[in-house]
C-alpha cells in the first residue's frame, strides 16, 4: 500500500470574507482621508458582494466567470478574483504596513467615526480598544480638539456596552458558512444526512451560532471531517458525538451526530426553541411518557419503550400534535393553536406573484428600469413596482415632480414592449416630520401606489410618531407603510409608536404595510406581522431591491413572515395583478 498524502484543499473563501476585507480597506483608507469616491466605492462594493447571493469564490472555482455586478470595475474585480483565489488582498496588508491593524476595530465602537479615530491615533497614539480604555479612564480624551466630556463619557459607556455583547450573524452571513459546512459534512462516510437545525432553522434574522444535525451509523469519520474542516479556527471541544468549533469568521459551530432512530427526536430537540422544547416536554410529561433527544418513551427503569423519534412528524404525533413548522416553535402559543385546529399554512416565496418596492438609477438604485424588470421577470414575478426616493432624500437622488412624472412615461412605455411582466408607477415618499407627504396630491394621485416611508426625525416621542404615522396614512394617495418600525439590525432600534393604534388605523383607511426584506431591515417585526394578521391587514413583503441582485432578498423577508405566522392570503403580492389593481385603488 502506497503512503497517502493529504492534498492541501485550498481555504474556501466565501463572500462574507471579501466583504470583510472591502470594508476593512474602506476603513483603513477612511482614516488615511483618502479620497471619500473611493471610500464609497469600497463600502458600496463590500455591502453588494456581501449580500450576493452566490457564492462567488465557488464560481471561480469551478472556472466560470463572474457575473456582472453593479459598482464593481475592473480594479474591484481582479481585487475579488484575488481574494477569492488566495484568502487575501495584496492592497489591504500593504495599507497594515502603514496603519496598525487593530485600528480598525476603534471604528466599530458607536460615536467614533474615521476622522476621530485618526485623531487618537495620531494625537495619543491609541491604535487599540485597550488603549482606548485607558485613555478615556485617564481623562485624556476629554482634552482632545472635538471631543469634550461628553464624548468622553460616550466611549466608556459604548466599551461597557461592548463588553456584555455577544456577537450574532445576520442570517445571509450565517447561509454561506452553514450551507457550506453542511455540504462538507455530506460528504463524510457513512452519513446519510446534515441538517442545520437551531436559530437558523427558526428562520430568525440573526443566529448567535450554527447548529448542525448528523445522521450517521458510525460518528467517526463525520467528526473527524468537522474538526478537520479548513475554516476552523479551534476546536473547543469533542467527543464521540458532540463537538463545538469556532470558524475564522467567529462563527461558533455545535455538530450532534445521532443514529437515524433518533433523527426526528435529535432534530426536534436542536432546533428549539428551548421554550417550545420546555412545553413539548412537559405535554410528554402529563402524558406518563419522556422526551429526550432520542425519542419518545413510555414506560419507567428497565422498562422503557421508544414509540417515536426517527422523524419530527412520529415525535409531535406521539404527543397528540400535528408537526409544527420550526418558524413558528417560539413558545408563542403555537401548541395550543395546533391543539385545537390547523396551523397556518405558511406563506412560501412561491406564492409572491410580484414585488412592490425597488429603486432604479433614477435614485439610489444600481441598475435600469429595464434590467430591473427583466430579473424580477426571471426570478418569477409578473409585476413590479419601481418606487424611487423622493425630492427631500437629496443623497439618494430623490424624485421632485417633474422627473417623477418623466419616468411614469418611461415606465409606459417600457410596459409597452415588456413580455411576462408589468410594472407599476410608484413612489417611495418620505413622510415629513408633521405627517405630511413630500410631493403633492395631483402629482401621487397618479400613481398605481404611493409607498410612504420616515427617514428621519426617528426619535420623536411615540405619542407624536404615532400622530405623524396616522396623519400620513391619512393622505387619500397612500398606500403602503414602508419598513415602518425603521430598524437596522446594529444600527437603529424600532422607533417608538403606539404599532397596534397604527395597524387599526391601517385597517380603517384601507392601507397596508410592508416587511422589507433586506437582512438588515427585515422590518414590520415578525411579532407585528402576526398582529397585522389578526387586525386583518395586509402585508407586502417586498425586496426594496436596489439592484438586480436584492430581489433575491426576497428569501429573508419570507422568512421573517413565516415567524410572523402569515399564510399567502395575508400577503398583500401574493395576488395575481388582476386581483391587486382593485386593492390598490383607494376609495376612502
Ligand atoms: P442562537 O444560537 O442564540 O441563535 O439560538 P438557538 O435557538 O440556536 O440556541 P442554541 O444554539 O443555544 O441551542 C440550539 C437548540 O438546542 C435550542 O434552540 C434548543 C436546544 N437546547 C440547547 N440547550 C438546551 C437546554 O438546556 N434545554 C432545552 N430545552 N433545549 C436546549
Ligand atoms: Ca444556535
Ligand atoms: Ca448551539
Amino acid at each position: 500500500m502506497g503512503s497517502v498524502i493529504p492534498r492541501p484543499i485550498p481555504m474556501p473563501v466565501h463572500n462574507a470574507d471579501i466583504a470583510a476585507i472591502f470594508e476593512e480597506i474602506a476603513d483603513l483608507l477612511e482614516i488615511q482621508g483618502a479620497n471619500p469616491f473611493r471610500v464609497r466605492a469600497y463600502r458600496n462594493a463590500a455591502r453588494t458582494v456581501g449580500e450576493f447571493g452566490r457564492d462567488l469564490a465557488a464560481l471561480l472555482a469551478r472556472g466560470q466567470e463572474l457575473p456582472k455586478i453593479p459598482g464593481i470595475g475592473e480594479d474591484l474585480d481582479r481585487k475579488i478574483h484575488e481574494i477569492a483565489s488566495t484568502g487575501r488582498s495584496a492592497f489591504l496588508e500593504r495599507l497594515h504596513q502603514e496603519l496598525p491593524a487593530a485600528i480598525t476595530e476603534l471604528l466599530h465602537i458607536p460615536g467614533l467615526g474615521p476622522k476621530k479615530v485618526k485623531a487618537l491615533y495620531d494625537q495619543l497614539r491609541v491604535d487599540s480598544v485597550e488603549d482606548l480604555r485607558a485613555a478615556a479612564q485617564s481623562g485624556k480624551i476629554r482634552d482632545l480638539p472635538g471631543f469634550g466630556e461628553k464624548t468622553e463619557r460616550h466611549i466608556l459607556d459604548a466599551l461597557a456596552v461592548r463588553a456584555n455583547e455577544t456577537r450574532r450573524f445576520r442570517r445571509p452571513v450565517a447561509a454561506q458558512y452553514a450551507e457550506a459546512l453542511a455540504r462538507h459534512l455530506r460528504g463524510a462516510r457513512g452519513v446519510s444526512r446534515v441538517e442545520i437545525a437551531g436559530s437558523y432553522r427558526r428562520c430568525r434574522e440573526t443566529v448567535g451560532d450554527l447548529d448542525l444535525l448528523a445522521t450517521a451509523r458510525d460518528s467517526g469519520p463525520v467528526m473527524a471531517r468537522f474538526t478537520g474542516y479548513d475554516e476552523v479556527a479551534e476546536v473547543l471541544s469533542q467527543g464521540e458525538t458532540r463537538a463545538s468549533v469556532v470558524l475564522r469568521c467567529g462563527l461558533q459551530v455545535d455538530l450532534r451526530v445521532v443514529a437515524e432512530a433518533s433523527h426526528g427526536a435529535a432534530l426536534a430537540y436542536f432546533t428549539g426553541s428551548r421554550a417550545h422544547n420546555i412545553v413539548l416536554r412537559k405535554r410528554a410529561q402529563a402524558r406518563g411518557l419522556k422526551l429526550n433527544e432520542y425519542g419518545v418513551f413510555r414506560g419507567r427503569g428497565g422498562h422503557e419503550a421508544v414509540i417515536a423519534g426517527d422523524t419530527e412528524a412520529s415525535v409531535y404525533a406521539a404527543l397528540g400534535l400535528p408537526w409544527i413548522p420550526p418558524e413558528l416553535r417560539e413558545d408563542r402559543g403555537e401548541v395550543e393553536w395546533a391543539e385545537r385546529g390547523p396551523l397556518p399554512e405558511l406563506v412560501t416565496r412561491a406564492d409572491l406573484k410580484g414585488d412592490l418596492h425597488c429603486h432604479t438609477r433614477a435614485s439610489d438604485g444600481a441598475n435600469t428600469i429595464r434590467e430591473m424588470a427583466e430579473a424580477a421577470w426571471a426570478r418569477g414575478l409578473a409585476y413590479l413596482a419601481i418606487t424611487e426616493h423622493s425630492q427631500r432624500l437629496r443623497m439618494a437622488h430623490g424624485l421632485d415632480p417633474v422627473r417623477l412624472l418623466k419616468q411614469m412615461d418611461e415606465i409606459d412605455r417600457i410596459n409597452d414592449s415588456l413580455q411576462g411582466i408589468v410594472l407599476l408607477k410608484g413612489i417611495e415618499v418620505d413622510i415629513l416630520e408633521d405627517g405630511a407627504l413630500d410631493l403633492p396630491d395631483d402629482v401621487l394621485g397618479r400613481l398605481d401606489l404611493v409607498i410612504g416611508a420616515v427617514h428621519g426625525h426617528f426619535d420623536l416621542p411615540s405619542a407624536r410618531q404615532t400622530a405623524r404615522l396616522l396623519r400620513a396614512m391619512d393622505h387619500p394617495h397612500f398606500t403602503l407603510l414602508a419598513h415602518p418600525t425603521t430598524r437596522e439590525l446594529d444600527k437603529r432600534p424600532p422607533m417608538e409608536a403606539d404599532w397596534l393604534k397604527v395597524i387599526r388605523h391601517a385597517r380603517a383607511r384601507g392601507c397596508y404595510l410592508e416587511l422589507d426584506s433586506q437582512p438588515d431591515r427585515l422590518d414590520l417585526l415578525d411579532t407585528w406581522c402576526r398582529v397585522a394578521r389578526e387586525e386583518g391587514v395586509l402585508v407586502a413583503i417586498d425586496s426594496d431591491a436596489h439592484s438586480v441582485h436584492d430581489f433575491d432578498d426576497l428569501e429573508w423577508g419570507v422568512g421573517q413572515a413565516r415567524r410572523g405566522w402569515l399564510e399567502a392570503r395575508d400577503v398583500l403580492n401574493s395576488r395575481t395583478l388582476v386581483e391587486l389593481r382593485p386593492l390598490l385603488a383607494r376609495t376612502l
